[in-house]
């Protein structure tokens, strides 16, 4: 097979650092183009390639006779792991560990992502005093937990190996924290799993290029990087 010839459209200090990762892990090459938030949303240069101007986006070119352009990050994960990787960093149905696989690459963007998102919408629009943000807090208190957990008793998320399932869910502990703050002092397995994460190189290598003003020490912290301001004020709806 041709080497494959993929373009991956970030929106710097998002989620789709997420596919860098997932490439240089895997060794696949690739072309990144990168975009500045205007001033907190997509650039419109992003919305010439995606309509909804949602981040990640993947151009895959090796056909050219049948060119590819997809978003979603779960989504591309998949294809890029499926189509040019043999199955590599996901467990198939013959694994013992099939189902954790699914349940927590599919964990950060079903549950804990929309959870941390109410949170700060409920923050901004009714306050912290109010009980519909304490029920949102609550909720994000035991996914937490949930996941602590997991990595308490699992190296990664899937068991033994690290998956896909690990780069989806690096986002909300790392970079994310720029948008909703985490203190993540007291959960002693996800430190320690963000431990393992800061060990590898292909991590780094990722956001070194994704994202080179990104202070990586910072976002692996406990305490968490610092909060992207322009998001604050834009989150502070509460008359
Ligand atoms: N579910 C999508 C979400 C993509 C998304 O919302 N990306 C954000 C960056 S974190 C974005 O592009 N925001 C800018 C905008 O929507 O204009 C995925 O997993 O890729």
């Amino acid at each position: 097979m041709s080497s494959p010839k993929l373009i991956v459209h970030h929106l710097q200090v998002g989620q789709g650092e997420r596919i860098p990762w997932l490439l240089e892990e895997l060794n696949i090459p690739y072309e990144l183009k990168l975009y500045k938030r205007s001033p907190l949303l997509s650039p419109p240069e992003l919305k010439a390639v995606y309509p909804l101007g949602a981040a990640p986006v993947l151009e895959d070119v090796t056909d050219t006779s049948n060119p590819v352009k997809m978003a979603e990050s779960g989504a591309i994960c998949e294809y890029i792991i499926h189509k040019y990787a043999s199955g590599q960093l996901a467990l198939g149905p013959e694994h013992k560990n099939f189902s954790d696989y699914l349940y927590w690459f599919h964990y950060a963007n079903g549950t804990l992502q929309p959870g941390l998102f109410r949170r700060a919408m409920a923050r901004g629009m009714v306050g912290e005093q109010d009980p519909r943000y304490q029920g949102n807090d609550a909720r994000v208190g035991v996914a937490l937990k949930h996941i602590n957990n997991r990595l308490q008793n699992n190296k990664w998320l899937a068991g033994e190996e690290f998956t896909a399932a690990d780069v989806m869910t690096g986002w909300c502990f790392t970079t994310m924290r720029k948008f909703e703050a985490m203190d993540l002092s007291g959960y002693e397995g996800i430190m320690a799993w963000l431990g393992r994460i800061s060990e590898r190189e292909a991590y780094r290598r990722a956001i070194g290029k994704a994202d080179p003003e990104l202070k990586i020490e910072e976002g692996l912290s406990a305490k968490g990087p610092p909060l992207v301001e322009a998001f604050v004020k834009a989150m502070a709806m509460k008359p």
